[in-house]
């Protein structure tokens, strides 16, 4: 088999955002294109020489070519092992189980997450590190800079790698062991959750849905709540992964979730629904006519996490991103733990959860995690909330207003304003952060500042900076308005703007949401002047 070099130059903007770098597929296709990223990581992280790396993805199309361009890549660079999931599958938080359980240098995952999939759509390409998380901004700017001035990549010339028998096989030098992907990770949720109790809780009756959305968990969600715990088949819908995901969006909300919804509203509803993204890290839970806002969730996670076997002695902290509702603050103020706001993206948490600081961690986006891994978990929150479920014997609407009792109501939305011109959106952020200083005091649309500022973050275990990570705005009465680019589009800039309102009073604890952040939203709207600055009256997305 020959090595070959090839001669090539910087492909421009291959800037990794919030989750690796995302691109339409075609981008990827393009010809160097995923090469030279591929060669950009392998130089950036300190070449792969002698190295075990992990690799797989979400199944979306492209994900089997482009394993086998990074196969060849990292024989032609002296790795190893390669542990590829059987298929090219592996799910993100099973990819960073892995890493950490054979102890590989890191690992390569294929997805653009909850974007769509297909010729016409998304992909992507992370990398992970040995803790099992995702790189961290040092590394990823190492990476970007490689991006900037490649002037050759190393592939192997040869044929395709099985990716679909177990076991191992060779490309040149380079092993490739071939692993079934769901079982490390199911052995891992029975270490932390009470099996026993939640399959109990099936054979009584209890119904379920949960939605893969054609997405990577429906092996995983199938083996283990149809399979271990003995959910009644059916329990899992679009259970088998497609290459574009049933030309759906993989984004488990209410809107792109819209299936699952219609099941959980109906009369008939089960007593639980919960639903995956692409790569499944994110997850959805909704009870019988009952959604319930990620935020919400990792509040009521946080408040009865010690149910389960793996958090029975407790939490050392809990940690959210700066977006997320301050509802999970209230719940480990009154347990008297440590609470730590980050800047958005997983990577943030990395450092808290390598330093024992913090044991669980969410974000509004759908995503909550703990120690287990270096990842958010789809699944796993799933099965947390099963074990609290299956101890309480109480419904996802009694749970949410005992927690609302106990520590008030955060309601909360998300609006999100997409494909806006960069120049616009960045002129619109420009003029805000500008005003921000002079705000606190002011009278806007009916509301008062009480304080502004622009989010950064020192962390406080490696003690590096991150600057410019939203804009917000905290209104007089506990309400708060904050303004953030994505780091995850593809085209355009995409604006989000996050609302919360904070109440305490027992008796607005029924009220429709959109209506109790309407003033909050128009406070913001008129603050930021959107509207004239984008040219749009009204946001694409609202969750
Ligand atoms: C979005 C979410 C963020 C999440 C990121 C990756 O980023 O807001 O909370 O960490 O996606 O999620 P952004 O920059 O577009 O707001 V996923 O499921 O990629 O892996
Ligand atoms: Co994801």
């Amino acid at each position: 088999m020959t090595h070959t070099t090839v001669t090539t130059q910087p492909i421009a903007g291959q800037k990794p955002g919030t989750s690796g770098l995302r691109k339409r597929t075609k981008v990827f296709m393009e010809p160097h294109f995923l090469e030279n990223y591929v060669q950009a990581i392998f130089d950036g992280t300190g070449r792969v020489a002698g190295k075990t790396l992990v690799v797989g993805g979400d199944g979306r199309y492209f994900n089997d070519r482009a394993i086998q361009v990074i196969l060849r890549m990292a024989a032609a660079g002296g790795a190893a092992r390669c542990i590829v999931g059987q298929g090219g599958i592996l799910s993100t938080p099973a990819a960073s189980h892995l890493i950490r359980k054979r102890g590989a240098s890191g690992g390569l995952i294929l997805s653009a997450s909850h974007n769509p999939g297909g010729p016409d759509a998304d992909f992507g390409l992370k990398y992970n590190g040995a803790n099992g998380g995702p790189a961290s901004e040092k590394i990823t700017a190492e990476i970007f800079a490689r991006t900037q001035d490649i002037a050759e990549y190393h592939i192997l010339e040869a044929t395709d790698a099985d990716l679909g028998t177990l076991g191992e096989s060779h490309l040149g030098d380079l092993v490739v062991e071939i692993v079934d992907p769901v079982t490390d990770y199911a052995a891992l949720m029975e270490d932390l959750f009470d099996f026993d109790a939640i399959a109990a809780l099936f054979a009584g009756g209890f119904a379920m849905k949960f939605d893969a959305m054609h997405a990577v968990t429906g092996p995983y969600a199938t083996a283990i709540l149809e399979g271990r715990l003995g959910a009644v088949k059916g329990t899992v819908m679009n259970g088998v992964p497609s290459e574009d995901f049933g030309g759906g969006h993989p984004d488990p909300n209410p809107i792109w979730a819209k299936d699952l919804m219609d099941v959980m509203y109906a009369d008939d509803a089960p007593d639980f629904g919960a639903a995956s993204d692409g790569d499944g890290d994110r997850n959805m839970i909704v009870g019988r006519g009952a959604y319930v806002t990620p935020s919400d969730s990792l509040a009521l996670l946080a408040s009865k996490a010690h149910l389960a076997p793996g958090y029975a002695k407790g939490l050392a902290g809990v940690a959210r991103s700066m977006p997320t509702s301050g509802a999970v603050d209230r719940v480990a103020a009154a347990k008297g733990i440590g609470c730590y706001e980050t800047p958005t993206g997983w990577k943030f948490f990395g450092t808290l959860l390598d330093a024992g600081k913090v044991t669980l961690c969410g974000e509004e986006s759908a995503g909550t995690g703990s120690d287990h891994v270096r990842e958010k978990d789809g699944l796993w929150a799933v099965l947390l909330w099963l074990n609290i479920l299956a101890e309480t014997k109480m419904s996802v609407a009694d749970l949410m207003d005992e927690m609302w009792r106990d520590y008030g109501r955060c309601y909360y939305t998300r609006h999100d304003y997409e494909d806006v011109e960069a120049e616009k959106a960045n002129a619109m952020f420009d003029a805000l952060r500008n005003k921000l200083p002079g705000l606190a005091g002011s009278d806007v649309a009916g509301q008062t500042v009480e304080w502004a500022d622009e989010f950064a973050y020192d962390d406080p275990v490696d003690g590096s900076h991150a600057a410019a990570q939203g804009l917000r705005i905290g209104f007089v009465g506990g309400g708060r308005a904050v303004f953030r680019l994505s780091g995850t589009g593809t085209v355009g800039a995409t604006i989000r703007l996050y609302l919360e309102q904070l109440e305490t009073d027992a008796s607005r604890f029924g009220l429709d949401p959109a209506e109790v952040l309407k003033p909050i939203n128009e406070a913001a709207l008129a603050l930021s002047d959107l509207a004239a600055m984008t040219g749009r009256s009204a946001p694409d997305v609202i969750t």
